[in-house]
């Protein structure tokens, strides 16, 4: 059953959503296309979004809500930029997709490696999925063994050997892994706390020679955000050469969000692949994996490494990513004001919290944050999962009454985009203060 939604007095009308919901429950699974989007773990009916503009978003009632999903991070820029959308509409009137290199993959990867030059060269696919996936067959090829390890409550997309507890849908979904996976696919994917680096060297020494690569979210997105503790990553760094396996980061969610070179270049280390998505497409299918040419160049057709894509460069997609990373690039200081605006987000969440006398703390790099009800730090999944769910549910419904839509789960993260406006911020901040005291009740 619906909750009444009332903004500023006025009843929230949700029938429309709520209509479209119950058509699309018949014809999609779970209504939706893909998990999270069903609300699932904060309960109620999905709002179904008529159009974005900026920092907001509007439903099919034609309610408005100030958007921290950010369609779960490519629009960094805020919804339907100016060119952004100019840079599509004019490459749409060359044709949709060719099926043949074209020089707008040349001018998206020139902007991407002149960013993060640990990607020599690089390969774009469709999805983050693809791009994770490649990357850790091509590992899997260039150090002749089976064996990957990766974190509890890392999300790196889809692909079956990846999806061993995972976070994000996931951990959302409160699964243990996905069914269907082989068991002895499965078997291939070891698991190590996040931040826990004694518990990687021992994964090391058991399995010595087995472990083709570690895969890890430089900054944790999809166990909530959850930031690397001092030497995590110059630890993984190390142990990976000293083995011979390859450090492979998933910049899907960090790249160009966290900074302008992504993760690696805040956190001053280079991995030996990186996996790129959603900000290099500007909302646009594209995902993208690169790093050192002696690795690369066992990618088809120069090497025995296949992965292929009917839409993989696509013009339009391609053109919508150079257009969002030139904007971004004409913005001074772009990563300073997503910064302040998230400290002031940060800031206005504590000062309600300690008014309301609500446990809560607050983990945030940037533009991307997650609050968890609780006053244990959060350092790894484990402990994401102590965090208050129904209190983080029932926040989240509290903010939408007050048209501020935040992810729809606890182990997801919130976007600042640049479109966010001071006032914004204020105005969430109010919302915060009235939305936490009903905690209480
Ligand atoms: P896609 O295949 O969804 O484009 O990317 C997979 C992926 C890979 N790596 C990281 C670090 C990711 O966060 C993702 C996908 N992110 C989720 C949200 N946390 C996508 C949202 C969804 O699944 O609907």
């Amino acid at each position: 059953m619906l909750r009444p939604y009332k903004l500023n007095g006025l009843l929230m009308q949700t029938q429309i959503s709520k209509h479209l919901f119950e058509t699309a429950q018949n014809i999609f699974p779970g209504g939706v296309n893909s998990p999270v989007r069903a609300w699932k773990s904060v309960g109620g009916a999905p709002r179904f979004i008529a159009r974005g503009a900026g920092a907001k978003i509007f439903d099919a009632d034609g309610n408005e809500y100030l958007d921290y999903v950010g369609s779960w991070g490519p629009l960094i820029l805020g919804h339907a930029h100016p060119r952004v959308v100019a840079a599509i509409q004019d490459a749409a009137t060359r044709g949709t997709s060719y099926g043949a290199p074209c020089e707008l993959e040349i001018e998206l990867d020139k902007r991407i490696t002149q960013s993060i030059p640990s990607m020599e060269m690089l390969r774009f696919v469709s999805s983050g999925t693809e791009a994770t996936m490649s990357a850790i067959r091509l590992a899997r090829a260039f150090t002749h063994r089976d064996k990957i390890v990766k974190f509890d409550g890392g999300y790196h997309g889809h692909a079956d050997f990846l999806l061993a507890k995972a976070g994000s849908g996931v951990a959302t979904l409160g699964l243990p892994d996905s069914a269907g996976v082989p068991a002895a696919i499965a078997a291939t994917t070891l698991i190590a706390p996040y931040n826990d680096l004694d518990s990687v060297a021992r994964l090391f020494d058991s399995h010595r020679d087995e472990i083709a690569a570690v895969i890890v979210e430089p900054v944790a997105g999809n166990m909530g955000v959850v930031s690397p503790q001092k030497n995590f990553l110059s630890g993984l760094r190390e142990m990976t050469r000293a083995h011979n396996s390859l450090l492979i980061f998933d910049e899907v969610i960090t790249g160009f969000r966290v900074a302008w070179g992504g993760a690696q270049s805040l956190y001053n280390i280079q991995p030996d692949l990186t996996c790129l998505g959603k900000i290099i497409g500007g909302g646009l299918p594209v995902g993208a994996y690169g790093g050192r040419r002696d690795i690369m160049r066992l990618i088809a057709p120069l090497g025995p490494v296949y992965q292929a894509g009917t839409l993989s460069g696509n013009p339009l997609a391609m053109a919508a990513g150079i257009a969002t990373l030139d904007a971004i690039a004409a913005i001074p200081n772009a990563y300073a004001q997503l910064d302040a605006r998230g400290a002031q987000l940060e800031q206005g969440l504590c000062d309600g919290a300690r008014a309301a006398k609500i446990p809560l703390i607050i983990n945030r790099v940037g533009s991307m944050m997650t609050v968890f009800f609780t006053e244990l730090p959060i350092t790894n999944y484990q402990f994401a999962k102590t965090s208050d769910m129904q209190r983080y549910a029932k926040f989240f419904h509290g903010m939408l009454e007050r048209a501020i839509y935040l992810a729809p789960s606890q182990f997801e993260a919130m976007f600042i985009s640049l479109a966010h406006t001071e006032q914004d911020i204020l105005r969430t901040v109010e919302s915060v203060d009235d939305a936490l005291k009903t905690l209480n009740k």
